[in-house]
């Protein structure tokens, strides 16, 4: 099982009770579908894909974006218990939506920029090895059903 200093805990919690998990779920989801333009083809009834301006404005991005960050939410509550809280999911994922495991880290990998530009200075070293962590963990709990 992963363990979960105190301080990991503290940095985790104080900072995701501040993310506006509308915005920077658009924004992730959307960042992900610019840069990583294989992944649009889960998404192929969102509508207009096109370019990143029409990713940014297609309201069913802002809305996905919104729930999958929401989610991950479901991870800050859970700490000590990642695997069992995303089993579910983790089904969907590979079951149903058969979603490549490899982008669960590169979406992972784009909320830790994401973040970063959202809190500047103040998402400090710490705060990204910790989040580095959060990102790998809940990555590896969707993934878990294809292990
Ligand atoms: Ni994901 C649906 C959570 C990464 C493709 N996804 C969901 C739902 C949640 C969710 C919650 C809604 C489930 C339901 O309707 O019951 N997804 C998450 C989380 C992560 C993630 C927490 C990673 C942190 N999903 C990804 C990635 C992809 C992805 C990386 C593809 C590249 N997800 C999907 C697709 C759906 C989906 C496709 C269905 C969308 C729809 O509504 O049609």
């Amino acid at each position: 099982m992963v363990h979960w200093t105190a301080e990991e805990k503290q940095i985790i919690t104080s900072l995701w009770c501040r993310v506006d998990v509308g915005n920077v779920g658009a924004e992730t989801l959307g960042c992900m579908l610019s840069v990583y333009p294989w992944t649009q083809r889960f998404f192929a009834d969102f509508g207009n894909l096109s370019s990143a301006s029409a990713i940014c404005g297609n309201p069913r991005v802002k809305a996905h974006g919104k729930k999958v960050l929401t989610s991950f939410g479901e991870a800050v509550k859970n700490l000590d218990n990642i695997k069992g809280t995303f089993a579910k999911l983790s089904e969907l994922h590979c079951d149903k939506l058969h979603v490549d495991p490899e982008n669960f880290k590169l979406l992972g990998n784009i909320l830790l920029i994401v973040l970063a530009s959202h809190f500047g200075k103040e998402f400090t070293p710490a705060c990204h090895a910790t989040f580095h962590k959060l990102v790998h963990v809940v990555a590896h709990g969707l993934a878990h059903r294809y292990h």
